[in-house]
């Protein structure tokens, strides 16, 4: 598509026109640098894409997180612009229309045994805040009205509304906003050590789930709600659990009756090569998040998958009438349902998650071919993310990271850092010699980055 069909006008880095892009308060951005050096994307097809400036940006990040079947694909495309001629948009609250319930069907189909009723939202934020709260009611169903606190982790990411930001463990996202909500704590990260060049899981800890039970000491099992993780920590650097960190969360969480809530907005849909990490790990929570590849990242939607026991908690001990005092406006809207039907349909017909479960030895092999790099001082990797760190320049963390992501842009490589860890997540549809472009292209920046 031309950069004048869009009407993004492609501009000289060095003329920027401020009234053009002022409006837009940019998430999660600099949003001064931004628009003084504007980076813009105009298109994408595939493993790509493009600039107003018909630059080709290899897609290293699947947008963000996201787009796990690849850019443009025309089944969702389709779906989603006959969906849109069909039914715009239907209430779902005391009223229904079938596209999400054609989506939920489907989607437990992929989901761990167990794990058979859907909640829809609008993204991962969203998903989160909807687990914990479904937490809290499953709770005051059965008539434990004490357990009211939620555990989360160091360096958990958990989008950025009330509740996930607190139990988030990311003080940057944190500390600029008061108190949050109460009652939270949180267990230590799983970042074993910046130097271990650890392929797949790390060695077991079983101290680090242990600490579970010292918060269970310390607080009382009978006032916690749920404990919250992302089976493997994407945000903070790609964070990949010890063996047996999740079984032994499970048991814990199981013996004190405390529900397990897995964040799977990245981890879901093939990113470790199965449905889910839940099954990659063979430990199925209670409750399971998911958003970013539910619609291959074409629409905004995210979806809560609670077990057949909490659902029925809630759902059944409730008075006639509403059950669940939650929802979103825009749950299971029907574009983003379509669009969700016609991704899963993709990731089925053309196996991607087992592509993925294929790609990942080479994946592996590959990445940690970066360990003599300049700067690097960990790889960790497993299904078809990595987490490269680096050196940190003194009295500037976070620079290096920077300027490895502007210079691997301008080079025609799309990356994503957080400080000085490089976090890649490419399609699942990336070819071998991708791969290998996305090595080569990240070895020779760093040689050319201070
Ligand atoms: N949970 C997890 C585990 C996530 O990774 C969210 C919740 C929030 O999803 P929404 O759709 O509200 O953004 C996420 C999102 C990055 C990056 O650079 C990661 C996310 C979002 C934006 C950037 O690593 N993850
Ligand atoms: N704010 C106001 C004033 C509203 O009326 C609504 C929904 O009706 C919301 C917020 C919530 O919006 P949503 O349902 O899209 O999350």
């Amino acid at each position: 598509m031309s950069a004048d069909r869009l009407k993004i006008i492609p501009r000289a880095a060095s003329t920027p026109q401020d009234t053009d892009l002022a409006a837009f308060w940019m998430p999660f951005t600099d949003n001064r640098y931004f628009k003084s050096t504007p980076r813009l994307l105009a298109s994408a097809s595939g493993m790509h894409y493009f600039t107003p400036e018909g630059r080709k940006i290899l897609d290293a990040t699947a947008g963000l997180w996201c787009v796990n079947a690849g850019h443009g694909r025309e089944k969702i495309t389709e779906a989603i612009r006959e969906q849109a001629g069909v039914l715009d948009f239907a209430p779902t609250f005391q009223l229904g229309h079938p596209k999400p319930f054609e989506l939920a069907s489907k989607l437990v189909g992929i989901m761990p045994a167990g794990l058979d009723r859907v909640f829809f939202t609008n993204s991962g934020s969203e998903s989160a805040d909807t687990a914990l709260k479904m937490a809290l009611a499953y709770h005051r169903a059965r008539g434990e009205q004490s357990r009211v606190r939620l555990i989360g982790r160091q360096r958990g990411y958990h989008g950025t509304n009330f509740g996930g930001t607190s139990v988030g463990g990311i003080g940057g996202n944190r500390r600029g906003f008061g108190a949050q909500v109460w009652g939270v704590d949180h267990l230590t990260h799983t970042h074993g050590g910046a130097t271990s060049f650890t392929r797949g899981m790390q060695a077991p800890n079983a101290d680090l789930a242990g600490e579970l039970e010292d918060l269970v000491a310390l607080h009382g099992s009978e006032t916690i709600a749920a404990v919250i993780v992302e089976p493997v920590a994407g945000s903070t650097g790609v964070l990949v659990p010890p063996r047996g960190y999740l079984d032994r969360l499970r048991t814990i969480t199981r013996k004190h009756g405390i529900l397990l809530i897995f964040d799977e907005v990245i981890t879901g849909f093939g990113r470790l090569g199965s449905a889910t990490a839940a099954e990659f790990f063979g430990v199925t929570p209670d409750i399971l998040t998911l958003a970013k590849g539910l619609t291959n990242g074409a629409a905004p939607m995210g979806a809560v998958v609670a077990s057949r026991e909490v659902h029925d908690t809630v759902v059944e001990s409730a008075p006639p009438g509403i059950e669940f005092f939650h929802g979103y406006t825009y749950s299971g809207h029907p574009l983003a349902a379509a669009a969700g039907v016609a991704s899963l349909e993709v990731y089925a017909e053309e196996g991607l998650f087992a592509r993925a479960a294929r790609l990942a030895p080479i994946w592996e092999e590959a990445m940690h071919s970066l360990a003599d790099a300049r700067h690097v001082t960990d790889i960790r990797n497993i299904g078809l993310v990595a987490g490269i760190e680096l050196a940190p320049r003194e009295g500037a963390p976070g620079g290096r990271g920077a300027e490895v992501f502007r210079r691997c842009f301008d080079d025609g490589l799309l990356i994503r850092v957080t400080g000085d860890i490089i976090a890649l997540s490419p399609p699942l549809i990336i070819e071998e010699a991708q791969i290998g472009e996305i090595v080569e292209r990240i070895r020779t920046t760093l040689e050319t980055v201070e």
